[in-house]
């Protein structure tokens, strides 16, 4: 399997590459190493027609002024910190505030917003990027010098393995994830609302109105949170409790999972008979159906809109 890279453009005299990685059954991924964002992954449906399940750009200006972190690698940690503050052996850290006065997604430069070494990886059945970033002590207010390291793989069973690999030379948070906002219609043609998505959870993170953790666990049992039998995310849109009605109709949760590498999430859309399963190794997953994508702004043709894709941030 192959990897093709090319120019995507520049930011500050620094050249952004795309990579395109192809398998032998005509799937692909691509990738930039401007926040080790999936541009693009295009999928067959059940006719065979391959198109392009994840919102993404044409160019890299609309990256720059548009992405609500569309596809990324966010951190140094994924999610809010409260007032940006924390505590960690004694001493307090102080964070960048970039929404309102909580700290969101590592902060105003984070991950997302710098620019990674790439490395092309091509194997006889698998190809990818491997992306490095060295992130210098108190970067984004953290302590410590991380050096991380992103893998992006494809093999030709349709795969897809993310890998993430942190070091440190001081004791300080890391916890990062992969923004993609999915929609398996193919090339935005539907929102997401009729999706069904099985995943294997009893238990949510009760959030408060500025949707922070409030460190209650809710148990799923005869809500529209439950999931492990497959519900339409549209059943959160038109749910009258308080917790889907607080994000502004839908999901903005983490769930708890029950079990790990054993098709703990499927989200299916039946229309075009894609189907997109995660496994992971991380203990939960923030399910985030898209509600605050509305926006004056074009995603490849599409006016942004409220539920026009659903990340899946383990
Ligand atoms: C998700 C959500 C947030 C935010 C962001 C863009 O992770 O938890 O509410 O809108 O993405």
């Amino acid at each position: 399997m192959e990897v093709n890279p090319k120019k995507f453009g520049e930011i500050n005299g620094q050249t952004v590459s795309l990579f395109t990685i192809t398998n032998d059954n005509g799937m692909s991924l691509s990738c930039m190493n401007y926040g080790c964002v999936i541009t693009e992954i295009l999928a067959p449906d059940r006719d065979g027609n391959v198109e392009n399940i994840v919102l993404g750009f044409d160019s890299l200006e609309e990256y720059l002024h548009h992405s609500p972190y569309f596809g990324a690698v966010v951190g140094r940690v994924a999610g809010r910190i409260k007032k940006g503050q924390f505590e960690l052996d004694g001493k307090g850290y102080s964070l960048p505030q970039n929404e309102n006065r909580n700290h969101l997604h590592g902060g105003p430069n984070g991950f997302n917003h710098v620019i990674w070494s790439a490395t092309a990886i091509e194997n006889r059945n698998e190809a990818g990027v491997e992306f490095t970033y060295t992130s210098p002590d108190g970067e984004e207010g953290y302590p410590g010098t991380v050096d991380i390291k992103v893998t992006y793989l494809l093999n030709n069973q349709n795969e897809l393995v993310v890998s993430y690999d942190g070091i440190s030379d001081q004791k300080t948070l890391l916890n990062v994830t992969n923004h993609s906002y999915f929609n398996l219609s193919g090339d935005l043609k539907r929102d997401v609302l009729d999706h069904t998505l099985a995943m294997k959870s009893h238990q949510f993170l009760e959030l408060d109105h500025e949707l922070l953790p409030t460190g209650q666990f809710i148990n799923v049992e005869d809500t529209s949170f439950d999931f492990r039998e497959g519900r339409k995310l549209q059943s959160g849109l038109a749910s009258s409790h308080p917790q889907n009605k607080l994000v502004g109709n839908g999901y903005d949760h983490p769930f708890m999972l029950d079990s790990n590498n054993q098709k703990e999430i499927v989200l299916a859309d039946e229309e075009s008979g894609r189907q997109l399963v995660i496994e992971t190794d991380q203990p939960s997953v923030v399910l985030y159906t898209g509600n605050q994508l509305e926006g004056d702004f074009q995603i490849r043709g599409t006016q942004s809109k409220k539920h026009l894709g659903v990340c899946l941030e383990t």
